[in-house]
Order: C-alpha cells, then sequence, then structure tokens
C-alpha cells in the first residue's frame, strides 16, 4: 500500500480513539524498517492531542496481542518504579499505550491490519547525531531501563519472536539462503558471503556464555539503537526509550551489543562510505560510561566482562540478517534502493572488522571505565 493511503487509513483509526475528534492530521514519522509510524495530531473540545499510532508488521510480529501485552506490563512496571523513587508520572519518561474508544488495548482493521497508540512525548526529538554526548546519554537511558526491569516479576514477558537473537540460528538460515540462492544474487556477494562464513565461529559466542557461564536471563529491549530514545527537545537530556515491541527474555548483551553497533561508529547504518565506517574510542568509551554509571550496580561479572565481544557478535548478526534479506529478495526489512541490504551489509561488516582488530584497545577502555566507578 502506498505511504499516501497508509497516512489516510492512520487519520480514520485514529477516529477509533477520539471518535469526537474535530480534525485529525497525520504524518509518517521515525525511520523503522518493520512497523509503519504516524505522528497524528487531534484536535478537541478540550484541546490537541497528540499521539503516535503505529500499524504493527504482523508478519513479523505474529502475535501482535502478546506485543501489546508485554508493552503494557513493561511500562506499568516502569511507572511503578518512577513513582517508589518518588517521580510523578507526566508522559515523559515512559511510553503510554491508549485504549480505543470502545476500550480495546488495540484496533484491528478490517483488512487485518493491527493498530496501536502511544500518547506523542511531548517535547520529546529523535537524536541522529552519534556525538560522545547524545551516545552517554542513551547508554545511560538503555543501563536506566534495564535496571528498573532487573526485578521484574509480573505477569510473564513473552518471547515474540522465537530466536530473535540467536546468532547460530540466523547464521543456518543465512545457509539456508545461500543454498537456495532463490533471487540469483549469490554471485554478487560472493566476498561478503565468504567473510562471513569465515566468522562462523563468532556466531555461537553469547549462547556459550549462556549454557556454560552462567549468563543471566533478564527482560531487556533486544533493539537498543540511538533511534529508539527519546531526548528532550530543550535539554537534550534523554527522557525515555521507546520501539517496546521487541522486549523479550534475553541478555543485557543483546542490548549493549546493539548499542555498539549502532553508537561506537559516527555513520549510519547504510554509510556507502566505508572507509568513514568504524569503531571510534572516543563514542565506545562515552557509550560505556553511560551504560555502567546506571547498569554497574546489577550487572554480574560475566556480563561485564563480554561488552566487547557483544558489540561484535550483534554486529555479525545483523550483518548475518542484511546478507540473508538480501539473497531473499528483501522480504523483511523496508529498502529504499537497489542493493540497500547489501549495502548495509557491507557497512555493518566493515564496522564488524574494526571492533575485531581493535578487541584489545576496547577492553582496556571497559577496564578503565569500571575502575572508575569504584
Ligand atoms: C529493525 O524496526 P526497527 O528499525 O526499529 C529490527 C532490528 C534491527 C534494526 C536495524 C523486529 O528495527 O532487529 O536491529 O531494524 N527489528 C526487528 O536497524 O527485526
Ligand atoms: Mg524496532
Amino acid at each position: 500500500m502506498g505511504l499516501k493511503s497508509l497516512t489516510d487509513d492512520a487519520r480514520s483509526v485514529a477516529r477509533c480513539y477520539f471518535p469526537d475528534a474535530r480534525e485529525v492530521d497525520a504524518e509518517p514519522y521515525g525511520s523503522g524498517h518493520i512497523n509503519d509510524s504516524f505522528r497524528v495530531v487531534c484536535v478537541l473540545d478540550s484541546g490537541s492531542r497528540q499521539l503516535l499510532l503505529q500499524r504493527v508488521n504482523h508478519s513479523v510480529f505474529r502475535r501482535p496481542e502478546l506485543v501489546m501485552n508485554n508493552i503494557k506490563r513493561v511500562t506499568q512496571h516502569i511507572i511503578a518504579k518512577l513513582s517508589e523513587a518518588g517521580v510523578v508520572y507526566e508522559g515523559r519518561r515512559a511510553l503510554r499505550m491508549l485504549s480505543t474508544a470502545n476500550r480495546e488495548p488495540w484496533f484491528r482493521s478490517n483488512n487485518g491490519s493491527w493498530w496501536r497508540a502511544f500518547d506523542f512525548v511531548d517535547g520529546s526529538v529523535m537524536v541522529h547525531e552519534i556525538t560522545p554526548e547524545s551516545v552517554e546519554a542513551a547508554g545511560a537511558a538503555y543501563g536506566r531501563f534495564q535496571s528498573w526491569l532487573a526485578d521484574y516479576n509480573g505477569p510473564p514477558i513473552e518471547e515474540t519472536i522465537p530466536r530473535f537473537h540467536d546468532t547460530p540460528h540466523r547464521l543456518q538460515q543465512l545457509e539456508e539462503a545461500i543454498t537456495d540462492n532463490p533471487c540469483r544474487r549469490v554471485d554478487e556477494a560472493r566476498i561478503e558471503i565468504e567473510r562471513v562464513l569465515e566468522l562462523k565461529e563468532l556466531a555461537g559466542a553469547l549462547a556459550r556464555l549462556e549454557n556454560g557461564h552462567g549468563l543471566p536471563r533478564r527482560v531487556v529491549h533486544n533493539d537498543a539503537k540511538l533511534d529508539n530514545v527519546l531526548f528532550d527537545e530543550a535539554t537534550g537530556a534523554a527522557l525515555c526509550v521507546v520501539d517496546l515491541d521487541t522486549v523479550m527474555p534475553g541478555t543485557i548483551l543483546y542490548d549493549f551489543g546493539d548499542m555498539v553497533r549502532s553508537m561506537s561508529t559516527p555513520t549510519v547504518e547504510d554509510e556507502e562510505d566505508f572507509e568513514k565506517v568504524g569503531v571510534q574510542d572516543s563514542l565506545f568509551s562515552a557509550l560505556v560510561r553511560g551504560y555502567l554509571s546506571e547498569a554497574n550496580a546489577f550487572l554480574t561479572d560475566v556480563e561485564r566482562n563480554n561488552l566487547v565481544r557483544a558489540g561484535q557478535v550483534l554486529t555479525y548478526e545483523l550483518v548475518i540478517r542484511f546478507l540473508a534479506d538480501h539473497l531473499r529478495g528483501d522480504a523483511y526489512f523496508k529498502v529504499h534502493k537497489p542493493q540497500h541490504n547489501l549495502i548495509r551489509t557491507r557497512s555493518q561488516l566493515h564496522l564488524l572488522e574494526t571492533l575485531l582488530d581493535r578487541e584489545a584497545r576496547l577492553d582496556e577502555i571497559v577496564e578503565h571505565e569500571v575502575a572508575r566507578l569504584h
């Protein structure tokens, strides 16, 4: 469906939340690869109300109702934590999911689409520029999010996408795509395929820690990138973590690894000038500092000692996923230009090479930042 008619749909879905709205306006919002998001303004008699309205991609999230339940449980837990800490909830430190006028937690349209709405966080912006300041603030925001959830003991948080960060499984799916070669794209990706297969050992690194070394399973975000943090437009402070669809049981290393992947290089995920792509000490140390400022208190040694490894594995995993999707004809990630997933693969592979080459230095940075806290 075209973006225009989808935006029209968003406008009419908003009326299921606010049937009395005098006016409804909607515009596409954000740059997610999976769901479709809209910023909606509803003009009501009592004033304007801004919403973040999203159509959930239900071929990715096959049980949207479980996703919404998870989000509800997690956000309620966080709001309770804030109130324990004496913070009056004013809608900016955690998302608040809205019910439809019929008191349903989501809206299912006649064509089978799933929609849900949140209050738009007032005065919030996304920050796309990767600087030591933005990265340190985002690292702290994810650390805080995890620490709030460290004692979560409410109703179960379901695994909504099975084996989401199971890297060996992702590798197996890639190998199948190489064998099937459904779009005849294997040849153009030969060099990348060869390198990914050479690095195979890396795939099982986190799974080995979970099985033999007591790596704890917790409730984690699972998509911890800079774009999923909202910042205060006025002060630049990180307000809250969003995009909670993949909040599921997992290890904190999934989140920290994704932070390294998305915030330790100043470049975007699909940077085509590969020479610019690579981990920078100043960004990496800012990230570790921000994250540990909130997370150090609850981390175990096995978690703390594998932060660098996590960055390598999660970057490797995304290389695998982008490459597999390229070979399968771009069925999963939204693409905006020819070979987009191959470009993403190459860019992330460049980053991975630097994370591998500079491992000893990155471990030193972690040690240094841990020592500063004692
Ligand atoms: C997807 O939807 P978005 O853009 O926040 C993907 C993540 C990837 C990310 C890469 C459900 O997240 O796993 O790390 O793209 N989400 C899903 O940018 O697959
Ligand atoms: Mg996401």
